[in-house]
């Protein structure tokens, strides 16, 4: 539960391909951990509210605590670009059902470069499926290279779509220096503990200051407006693919959101309550 008073609740992203099993995979954790943690849903769909139906079909929240968005666009753009909208979903949430421990944001199905700006969640997941084939996690991307989880979803079904399963998380791992893999399905009861128990690990994390967001990317153009009067919208492709949008307009004061991946590589966006500003070191 909240350990003080006006703490917001953790969010957590949960994107992936098309129906790789988001939406199955939120289920999974409202269901899990309902009865431990206040949780709520935001989803994003292109067209429709179809993912929060399902949700609220499925009964595991109050119909209340589902939201959803729809983008209207590439669900990319929602997530990352210009996050109002879900900011503003997100925050009317945790106002209105206060007080929420967990809020769950699903994105649009997508394909494999779409990830979450830290400035809409704290943490992200990303899934992909066992029938999308064992290749995928091969095939890297910023999501599964740099999700806080990525999720190996469905391996029930494996036997049937002649996937190896430890061969798929071994690739996956490969492909993410050794950062948490986890293979996942809903009917397997044995998965569904484990991901309950990093959900808890995370949020314990995020409490005690321990957890950093990270900015998994792709690149985005920005530009450097103290390198001269030609300045264009420009990206760095030497210099690691972290960067994302952002400005060197604070070194005359006034801050935006901007990193600086050229310094380290795990720069992330952040912001300071005390200060209102959105930045990163
Ligand atoms: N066998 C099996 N099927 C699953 C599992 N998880 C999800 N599915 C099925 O996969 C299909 C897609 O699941 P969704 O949860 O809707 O996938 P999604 O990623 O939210 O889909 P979009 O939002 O459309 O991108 C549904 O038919 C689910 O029942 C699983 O662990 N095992
Ligand atoms: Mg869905």
């Amino acid at each position: 539960m909240l350990e003080e008073p006006g703490a917001r609740a953790f969010r957590l992203g949960v994107a992936g391909p098309v129906g790789t099993g988001k939406s199955s995979l939120i289920a999974t954790i409202c269901r899990a951990l309902a009865d431990e943690l206040r949780i709520g849903v935001v989803t994003n769909d292109i067209y429709t509210d179809e993912d929060a139906r399902f949700l609220r079909a499925e009964g595991v929240l109050p119909a209340e605590r589902i939201r959803s968005v729809e983008t209207g666009a590439c669900p990319h753009t929602a997530i990352r670009d210009d996050v109002t909208a879900n900011l503003l979903a997100v925050e009317d949430l945790e106002q209105d059902c206060a007080p929420l421990d967990l809020v769950l944001v699903e994105s649009g199905g997508d394909n494999l470069t779409a990830t979450f700006s830290p400035a809409l969640v704290d943490a992200q997941l990303f899934v992909l499926d066992v029938a999308g084939g064992g290749d995928v996690a091969r095939k890297g991307g910023p999501g599964i290279a740099r999700a806080d989880l990525l999720v190996v979803n469905k391996i029930d079904l494996a036997p049937h779509v002649e996937v190896d399963v430890a061969g798929m998380v071994a690739d996956a791992s490969g492909a993410r220096d050794g950062a948490p893999v986890l293979a996942l399905s809903k009917n397997l009861p044995e998965t569904v503990i484990e991901l309950k128990a990093w959900v808890h690990w995370l949020l314990a994390r995020y409490r005690s200051g321990e957890h950093d967001p990270l900015d998994p990317g792709p690149m985005a153009p920005h530009f450097h407006a103290d390198e001269g009067g030609m300045n264009m919208v420009h990206s760095h492709a030497d210099e690691g693919g972290m960067n994302m949008v952002h400005s060197h307009a604070d070194e005359g004061g006034i801050d935006m959101v901007h990193s600086h991946a050229d310094e380290g590589g795990m720069d992330m966006v952040h912001s300071h309550a005390d200060d209102g500003t959105v930045h990163s070191h």
